[in-house]
């Protein structure tokens, strides 16, 4: 009797997917959103991708195709884009065998009904940047050939496309002529840019680009702030005919042109990362991530466009939650991107719609912390000789981002520095008492030490691997709750 029910239960699961995949195909309208994985402590899966439902974000992007993510996203007809991070280029650009074995491991067996809607893999992330001083040069196009050439012998060709994301610094206008329709690839990449976006071309794949108007501001103070927002009054930019009134426009236009002299004026652009982090810099708070996000997700999805390219804009925010173990060379804010806390709470209201529905985000439910104990300097150490490099050991093996020049925790005292950065040790440390020390200096407390916005967090509890099964039965459950709510 149980066995029969079971049975029912599965076709009538069965039915519903059959059902989902119909109704929902085009997706193309959607706010997509990136998925970074950068941190001590993941929050489980399955009830991240509970929470991408509810708010209704049906696009996702993804920097590898960890096999917890993928088990957890089965059924909910996300549309994702998994990646093959840049360490792997050289392997898969020389081996075709490789390249069968990570679609095989990485796409195929998703690909089944209640499986996972894979459309895109990104080989590589900004390959191009100079950082990695032409190492990826070299090996994006043919790694890009052998994983197309692995989905079409796995007969997923059509459905499955390639791309590449890359850094909007492979194009440029000249400073002697700053306007998009100056623009085109640096000379030093053009060549084998222009044989990827023929390849991306004639495969009817998309061209992957990262655009980011924070920082155009970050790094420079006479940047014209309003510019760098989708509200601002002031006509910015003039180009002949066009003006731009803020510089993503001018920015995704300069990409526009490039290709128009490459002679692919009608290749296909995705947006792979665009967005504001909260903090880490003095221009990164909420206030201006809700700014330029809101304005943005407007922008996109008016069908306005660019001067250039009307329609609509296809993209991913950057980023979903934040990244507390990020490089943060590029800046402070590079683990402050999160439009959801470390935690899965939303920083802000965000009508991803929209339709100017106020309708705030729904955090991340059922969310285990670690108990309410913080660990901070004790009011009664007297020997602090040592103070500084305990701050500073303390916070290389955490995250002390927000103490620094224009973020949140940027106030407080010598000892309110002591006391961050020790919270922050023994929190990424899972709050074992031999981590709340410092030589005698540090005590810990049960009273939130938080203080006029800046926060002493409490870690959230690592979510353990959940078998497959496991996932598989809470995919179901997901689907069903999709079912309800669309
Ligand atoms: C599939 O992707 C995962 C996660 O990115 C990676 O660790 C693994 O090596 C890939 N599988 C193959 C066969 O390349
Ligand atoms: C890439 O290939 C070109 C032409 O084959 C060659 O001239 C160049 O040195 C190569 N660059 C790197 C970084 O290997
Ligand atoms: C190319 O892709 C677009 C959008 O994904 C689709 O509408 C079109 O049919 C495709 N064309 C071919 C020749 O596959
Ligand atoms: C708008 O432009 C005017 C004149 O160039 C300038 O004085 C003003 O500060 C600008 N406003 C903003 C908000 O950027
Ligand atoms: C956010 O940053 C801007 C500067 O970019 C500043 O003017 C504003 O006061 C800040 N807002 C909050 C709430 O801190
Ligand atoms: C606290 O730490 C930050 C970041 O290292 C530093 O900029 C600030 O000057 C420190 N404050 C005091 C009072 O030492
Ligand atoms: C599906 C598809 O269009 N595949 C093409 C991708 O590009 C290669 C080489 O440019 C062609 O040979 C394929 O036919």
């Amino acid at each position: 009797m149980a066995q029969k029910n079971g049975s029912n239960r599965n076709h009538l699961v069965a039915t519903f997917f059959i059902i989902l995949f119909t109704v929902i195909s085009s997706s193309s309208a959607w706010v997509g959103v990136n998925w970074g994985t950068m941190t001590t402590h993941q929050l489980p899966p399955t009830k991240v991708v509970k929470m991408l439902m509810q708010n209704g974000f049906r696009k996702l992007k993804l920097f590898d195709a960890d096999d917890t993510i993928m088990a957890a996203l089965m059924g909910s007809n996300i549309e994702v884009m998994v990646a093959i991070p840049n360490v792997m280029l050289d392997r898969i650009s020389n081996n075709p065998k490789a390249a069968d074995a990570w679609v095989y491991q990485n796409v195929t067996v998703y690909l089944f009904p209640g499986g996972v809607n894979i459309k895109y893999v990104a080989v590589g992330n900004e390959p191009f940047l100079k950082a990695y001083k032409g190492a990826y040069l070299n090996k994006t196009l043919p790694a890009l050939e052998n994983i197309q050439t692995s989905l079409n012998n796995a007969g997923l060709g059509s459905k499955v496309k390639v791309t590449v994301p890359f850094n909007a610094d492979i194009y440029y206008s000249p400073d002697t002529n700053p306007v998009p329709s100056a623009g085109d690839f640096r000379p030093e990449m053009r060549d084998i840019t222009i044989e990827i976006i023929q390849f991306l071309y004639s495969n009817n794949s998309t061209f992957t680009v990262n655009i980011y108007p924070f920082l155009s501001l970050y790094g420079s103070d006479s940047f014209p702030f309003d510019f760098a927002f989708f509200d601002g009054e002031n006509k910015s930019l003039r180009d002949g005919k066009a003006v731009y009134n803020n510089v993503f426009d001018a920015n995704l236009d300069t990409l526009m042109w490039a290709l128009e002299k490459s002679g692919y004026p009608d290749l296909h652009v995705t947006v792979g990362e665009v967005g504001w982090p909260t903090d880490g810099d003095k221009n990164a708070n909420a206030t201006n991530a809700k700014r330029f996000n809101q304005g943005f997700i407007q922008h996109a999805l008016s069908g306005n466009g660019t001067p250039k390219r009307k329609g609509m804009i296809d993209f991913y925010l950057f980023s979903l939650i934040d990244e507390n173990a990020k490089s943060i060379a590029p800046g402070n804010f590079e683990r402050h991107w999160g439009i959801f806390e470390f935690d899965g709470k939303p920083k802000y209201e965000l009508d991803i719609r929209g339709k100017h529905k106020e309708k705030g985000l729904v955090a991340v439910e059922g969310v285990k912390y670690l108990q309410k104990r913080w660990c901070v300097l004790d009011p009664e150490a007297s020997d602090l000789d040592d103070l500084a490099k305990s701050i500073d050991y303390a916070c290389s093996q955490s995250d002390c981002t927000a103490l620094g020049y224009g973020s949140s925790c940027n106030d407080l005292s010598l000892q309110g520095n002591a006391s961050y950065a020790f919270n922050m040790y023994y929190q990424v440390n899972n709050q074992m008492d031999w981590d709340c020390d410092f030589t005698g200096l540090a005590m810990v407390t049960r009273e939130d030490p938080s203080e006029n916005g800046c926060q002493f967090p409490l870690m959230v509890a690592s979510s353990s691997r959940a078998g497959l099964s496991q996932m598989l039965m809470r995919a179901m459950e997901i689907c069903l709750f999709a079912m309800i709510f669309l």
